[in-house]
């Protein structure tokens, strides 16, 4: 039998030896996103007289930003992190930006435009209120956008989504439409030009990119992401605003998600398949384990319905990598590391028909996800620099 400290030793050098191939083998497979293309800096609209706008260049905060991290941590020196209380955001422009992630989706989509612009019509007033507001470094409390960001679909969804605003540029008379959670709507004013705009992704790329995508571009106050389907309560978006304000820390970073936690074991949930359900539980436990408290003491991190202040966002979307499902976990780790409060908020939730998510196969590939994610971060493959 050999010596303890002989034993001690030998152990010390297996799990170094671990950690550094786990190491290598996480630098191989943990994803990193690839950079935007040309034209996915680009979007398209409908000009006022209801033709399609030639391809129009985005604005990026994050490019300025970015360039602006650059200048500050060569005169930092090497070695030094600069991180954002240094490094602002620029200022906003409106009220409200509305991501949509949306792939194949020319059969939901509109449904879920018909709510959303509706709301934000009264909630927020047309689309460029904003630009009569003073500028006198005050928040921006009216004006609102659409980016909807195509994620590589291969059907009509870019399209459906240029004639939804078309439509609601130019008709003069409101006709009833209706969406998931309500009928009859009708718009009293016209959307005016340029407030939905389509971002079209070559490739796709997964849920998790089309999101982080869409909130590169967004010129908001507040910037919520919401599914094309229109599953969540649109007109709940106040509910998640009010939440956010009131767990802002002093330079304004919050983060509300909407949950649908209240609604476990109700009809909506339940309608859903048995396994859907059984591999629900699991994920969250699996979650609980796996990430630090504050992100696992979330009830549902899943929800696709989520809202940001704007000076939340350089903490968040510089440093995203993953692409798919997972995205909503990582987003919520990033804002915990960076000691942006969280606060959950009930909404309404209604399953649509024609979900896309594979029940077993994204199930796994999200435990997956959730694994390489977590040890990324752990070990310093992925790091804020
Ligand atoms: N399935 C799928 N959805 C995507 C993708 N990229 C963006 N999405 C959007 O993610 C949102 C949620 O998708 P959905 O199929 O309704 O999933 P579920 O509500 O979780 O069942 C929708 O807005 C989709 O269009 C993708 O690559 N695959
Ligand atoms: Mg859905």
């Amino acid at each position: 039998m050999p010596p303890t400290w002989v034993l001690l030793v030998a152990l010390g050098f297996c799990c170094a030896a671990l950690v550094f191939w786990l190491y290598i083998a996480l630098n191989l497979v943990a994803p990193v996103p690839r950079p935007p293309r040309r034209s996915e800096k680009q979007y398209a609209t409908i000009l006022p007289d209801g033709k399609r706008s030639e391809a129009k260049e985005l604005p990026c905060w994050i490019d300025k930003w970015s360039a602006e991290k650059e200048v500050a941590k060569q005169r930092a020196g090497p070695g030094r992190v600069v991180l954002p209380p240094q490094m602002p955001i620029e200022e906003a422009e409106l009220f409200m930006s509305v991501v949509v992630p949306a792939y194949n989706e020319e059969e939901r989509l509109r449904g879920m435009l018909e709510e959303a612009v509706d709301y934000l019509l009264k909630a927020y007033g047309g689309a460029h209120d904003s630009e009569g507001e003073e500028d006198n470094g005050k928040k921006r409390q009216k004006g609102w956008e659409i980016l909807i960001v195509s994620d590589g679909s291969t059907d009509a969804t870019v399209d459906k989504a240029l004639e939804f605003a078309r439509e609601h540029q130019l008709s003069q008379h409101s006709v009833p439409a209706s969406g998931p959670w309500e009928s009859g709507l009708t718009h009293p004013e016209h959307i005016p030009h340029g407030s939905i705009r389509v971002i079209a992704l070559e490739e796709n790329r997964g849920k998790g990119g089309a999101v982080t995508h869409g909130m590169r571009h967004v010129r908001g106050q507040y910037v919520v992401f919401a599914d094309a389907d229109g599953a969540s309560r649109f007109t709940d978006l106040n509910k998640l605003v009010e939440a956010c304000k009131t767990i802002e820390d002093k330079e304004g970073r919050g983060v509300a998600i909407g949950s649908r936690a209240h609604l476990v074991g109700s009809e909506a949930v339940v309608k859903r398949s048995k396994l859907r359900n059984f591999l629900m539980h699991s994920f969250h436990l699996l979650l609980r384990l796996m990430t630090p408290p504050a992100t696992a003491a979330i009830k549902d991190t899943q929800c696709g319905f989520k809202l940001f202040s704007r000076p939340t966002l350089p903490y968040i979307v510089p440093y995203m990598h993953s692409e798919g499902w997972i995205f909503d976990v990582e987003m919520l780790m990033l804002a915990e590391s960076a000691d942006i409060a969280m606060i959950e908020v009930a909404i309404g939730w209604k399953e649509v028909m024609g979900s896309k998510l594979n029940v077993i196969w994204d199930s796994m590939a999200m435990a997956w996800g959730l694994a390489v994610l977590r040890a990324a971060w752990m070990l310093g493959v992925y790091k804020k620099d």
